[in-house]
């Protein structure tokens, strides 16, 4: 039986918005670990990375880029740390964790399957706002502060797939343009649909292990709107499984993030619950 170990990453400090901190709660109310079992797997729950509520450090005047690191290199000594038949899901938590999550999971070339609204490919000289989790990417490809490329530098940009986005900055754009990283825009969904982006995606990252890092702003913001940084034009909800349904089919998916779920925001937990059915999907669950 496989195993899986789920860890929670309870930090909102990369994001705009307070909120996000309650997504691993909002995900383990969904039943997220029972679902797991129910396809077969065998889970154990590694509880949270320990991470100061952004309250505390508000008062202490924080610096949140060196409380974001602490917690993404907690994460990463962790997921290192676990044997390599074991399959990581993490829980957000901003996607700020990522940086934490990928470089933890990489055992040498890594394929990132970043599905999401937003390139995430900001440093702190392109950010408009200066929200780290609108820059792990980057620091992932080698891009941003010495503080953070220097502890999670993993992938090559050739090795890195983004779907879904519609909302790119000026600075991001040229920074992908730059790296080479391969975009599916939600243009692309519609001219192509997600069976063959799926497709393209897995014979690009042929022969490499997948994580992949699913942001729930991805989805239509009317469909799931626990989300602190909505954008209109999003995935539909049979559009976001069947992207997780071929990729899991690929027998290659070895890790996953679930991030950027906002219970503040949310309407009666609908978006922690729906990102708990798009990782069954990604982890086998067939509707036949
Ligand atoms: N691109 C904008 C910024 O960098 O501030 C918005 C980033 C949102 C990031 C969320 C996690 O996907
Ligand atoms: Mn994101
Ligand atoms: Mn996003
Ligand atoms: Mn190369």
């Amino acid at each position: 039986m496989e195993r899986i170990a789920v860890i929670g990453v309870p930090m909102d400090l990369g994001a705009g918005r307070r909120g996000v901190d309650m997504g691993p709660s909002a995900l383990r109310y969904a039943r997220l670990l029972e679902e797991l079992e129910a396809l077969g797997y065998e889970v154990e729950d590694l509880g949270d990375v320990p991470v100061s509520p952004a309250e505390v450090l508000r008062r202490q005047k924080g610096d949140y880029l060196e409380q974001v690191r602490q917690a993404a290199l907690a994460l990463k000594e962790r997921l290192a740390a676990l044997p390599q038949e074991v399959l990581p899901v993490v829980l957000g938590g901003d996607h700020s964790l990522a940086m934490g999550s990928v470089s933890g999971v990489a055992r040498g070339r890594v394929g990132v399957v970043w599905v999401d609204a937003h390139g995430d490919f900001n440093t702190l000289e392109t950010s408009p706002s200066g929200n780290i989790h609108g820059m792990p990417l980057a620091v992932l490809c080698g891009l941003g502060h010495p503080r953070l490329t220097e502890a999670f530098r993993a992938v090559e940009p050739e090795d890195v797939v983004l779907i879904g986005v519609r909302s790119l900055d000026p600075g991001e754009k040229r920074l992908l343009r730059e790296a080479g990283v391969s975009i599916y825009t939600m243009h692309q969904v519609d001219r192509l649909g997600v069976a063959r982006i799926a497709e393209e995606v897995l014979e690009r990252l042929e022969g490499l292990p997948l994580h992949v890092s699913l942001d729930a702003d991805v989805l239509d913001p009317a469909l799931a709107p626990g989300v602190g940084t909505p954008v209109p034009g999003g995935l539909t909800y049979r559009e976001a499984h069947l992207l997780m349904e071929i990729l899991a089919q690929s027998g290659r998916v070895r890790s996953l993030d679930l991030v950027e779920v906002n219970p503040v925001l949310d309407e009666r937990n609908r978006t922690a619950e729906m990102m708990v059915g798009l990782a069954s999907s990604l982890l086998g669950k067939r509707i036949l």
